[in-house]
């Protein structure tokens, strides 16, 4: 793997539509206009999170051609919006805490393996994850299980690239997902709010359905720390927690895996976890949602749709009851 290392102390891949040049001396210009005094209170703040992400590896382009056949008609959320509101509980509860504390978590180098019953193992690295399949942006919504929504162009392949490179046994019934756990980049795992590492998983025909991401990067630029970097599984039509982030491990399993909310609250976070809004959370009702960005004093919240609105889906669910399974 070749790496290059730019001047702002951030690891790129070689080869890849990246101006390390340009974005030292926007860099520099910043740092003259501060020294003059011209930057205004407001742009100042937008400038030093821009800053911000800079340093967290966010503002390496990543191109991708669009796949219109993968797009919701909806206004996609602001970036600053879906960098600052998140859920990644290894770097705090607060959907704050994953924008302030994951400047800590290093993307590169990295590797995910890929094990468990599948004929081909393997390990690969983040080039490797990079030229696997040709990168595409679809735009997808994403609800959280806590009530609220974000719409993002995403970056990535149908996880169904992966799989059939790996070769699933006759055994293989499930995909769990393993993600990072380390005490030394992510401060949230001193605290047991969940078990560690953040596991998710999918039957293998969900993980083979071609909505479902591997995803590489968002909004034309690599993930941001917070947003799951530097990979992370979305599955549009299920509840945000299913989409792991900072993949570490994919394992083909004959047995369906324990998956970390499933273990701390089995009652309120169910295997299947779809977007249901006829099934109500043990302790709120899942009918409507909050659009990110959309929170002003008048804003209608909107009515939360079967499947996050991805019907196609409903098929892999025939003949099951999804009040049982939910
Ligand atoms: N590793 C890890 N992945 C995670 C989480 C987490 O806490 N840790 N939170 C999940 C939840 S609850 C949601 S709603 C989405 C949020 O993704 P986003 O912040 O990129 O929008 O990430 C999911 N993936
Ligand atoms: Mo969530």
């Amino acid at each position: 793997m070749l790496i290059k290392r730019n001047p702002n102390g951030i690891d790129l891949p070689f080869g890849s539509e990246i101006t390390p040049r340009a974005m030292f001396e926007s860099r520099r210009h910043f740092i003259k206009q501060l020294a003059v005094g011209s930057i205004a209170g407001g742009a100042l703040a937008e400038m030093a999170m821009r800053e911000a992400f800079a340093q967290s590896g966010g503002t390496q382009k990543l191109a991708a051609r669009p796949n219109p056949g993968f797009v919701v008609m909806d206004k996609p959320t602001a970036f600053k919006d879906a960098t600052t509101y998140n859920n990644f509980y290894e770097f705090g509860t607060d959907k704050t805490d994953p924008a302030q504390n994951a400047g800590s978590l290093k993307p590169r180098p990295w590797t995910v393996a890929i094990e468990g019953e599948v004929k081909k193992p393997m390990t690969v690295d983040l080039d490797g994850l990079l030229k696997l399949a040709p990168l595409e942006e679809r735009i997808y919504r994403l609800r959280c299980v806590e009530g609220w929504s974000m719409v993002i162009p995403w970056i990535g392949y149908s996880l169904s690239e992966l799989i059939k490179k790996v070769e699933p046994t006759g055994n293989a019934k499930y995909v769990e997902f393993i993600t990072l756990a380390d005490k030394k980049q992510m401060p949230g795992l001193r605290s047991p709010v969940l078990e560690w590492p953040y596991v998710e998983g999918l039957r293998l025909d969900e993980a083979n359905h071609p909505l479902t991401l591997l995803t590489l990067g968002m909004y034309g630029e690599v993930l941001p720390n917070q947003n799951g970097a530097p990979v992370r599984i979305v599955v549009p039509w299920k509840y945000g927690f299913k989409s792991a982030k900072s993949l570490v491990k994919i394992r083909f399993t004959k047995d369906q895996p324990r998956t970390a909310w499933n273990i701390s609250a089995p009652q309120e976070y169910g295997f299947f976890s779809n977007v249901n809004p006829e099934v109500d959370h043990p302790r709120w009702s899942q009918a409507t949602e909050r659009r990110i960005g959309e929170d002003g004093f008048f804003s209608r919240k909107r009515k939360t749709l079967m499947f996050n609105g991805y019907s196609d889906v409903a098929s892999l669910y025939t003949g099951m009851d999804l009040k049982k399974f939910f």
